[in-house]
């Protein structure tokens, strides 16, 4: 009784506390669980290392377009699989939190504030996500008569999200910032702090995941809140459902605007 995750760096926090969800949920339920992590490899490998060590069903934490998504549902024949990070359009089984109201939330909450110039600092182009949330963000932007301004570009690291910030300092600033996750929005605040910028009174920032140590920022950080935790039990709990063809758990993931203190 085996379950597989493919998974991106576990690096990274918003994988790692995914992962780590995961493998609790599942040796609960008396399950072992195989990580594959996707590094140099390509998808459909790191789903074949899984296969070949005969995992009953699959989870797919890997930033995925509909095409590829949908070859590796074939590639895993008729074993139960669920996707974590793919086009919402693909036609395959999914879980995972809306991109598009997520970042919809943090410009909404901005806009609310008062902000004109909201900047984005994305993810890498690779990643579903950030487009996705890019795309949430021009959309919102639009809907409020107000052009984009500022789009800069990281790894999803914290060190990339230092570095492009430095890149507009010491003036090129917006009046906000969505930050497409919670690590490169610890970068950017480094990079403000070391320039003397008071976060939120001259410039407010939002995050995205609300991972573990988001509320331990300084300031504590306002972000987008994924609930990792819960995701990681979904998925499990889903394809459990499916292994013993029960119905699957009816959990609603929303996206949540957490507002701590780095927006005014
Ligand atoms: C997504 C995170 O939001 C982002 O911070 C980064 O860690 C990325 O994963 C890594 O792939 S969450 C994902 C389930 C869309």
């Amino acid at each position: 009784r085996t379950l597989g995750l493919a998974t991106s760096d576990l690096a990274l926090m918003a994988p790692a506390q995914i992962a780590s969800a995961i493998q609790q949920r599942a040796s609960r339920a008396g399950y072992h669980l195989v990580i594959a992590m996707r590094g140099q490899h390509s998808a459909a490998d790191t789903v074949n290392e899984l296969l070949a060590q005969r995992v009953d069903a699959l989870m797919i934490n890997l930033p995925l377009a509909v095409e590829e998504a949908e070859q590796i549902q074939t590639l895993c024949g008729d074993k139960p699989v669920i996707f974590m990070d793919v086009d919402p359009e693909a036609n395959v089984a999914q879980c995972q939190y809306s991109n598009a109201r997520g970042a919809r939330a943090a410009v909404e909450h901005l806009v609310a504030l008062g902000h004109r110039q909201i900047g984005l600092l994305n993810g890498p182009a690779q990643a579903i996500s950030a487009r996705l949330r890019e795309a949430a963000w021009r959309a919102a932007l639009a809907a409020h008569q107000l052009t984009p301004c500022c789009v800069l570009q990281g790894d999803w690291s914290a060190q990339s999200g230092y570095q492009a910030m430095l890149q507009q300092l010491p003036d090129r600033l917006p009046q906000a910032l969505l930050v497409a996750n919670d690590q490169m929005a610890l970068g950017a605040m480094r990079a403000l702090h070391q320039h003397g910028v008071a976060i939120p009174a001259q410039m407010s920032i939002v995050g995205y995941d609300d991972t573990a140590e988001s509320a331990w920022y300084q300031p504590p950080l306002t972000t987008v809140r994924q609930d990792l935790q819960a995701l990681g039990e979904t998925c499990v709990e889903t394809l459990l459902a499916r292994l013993q063809d029960e119905a699957p758990p009816q959990r609603v993931l929303e996206p949540a605007l957490v507002q701590r203190a780095t927006t005014a």
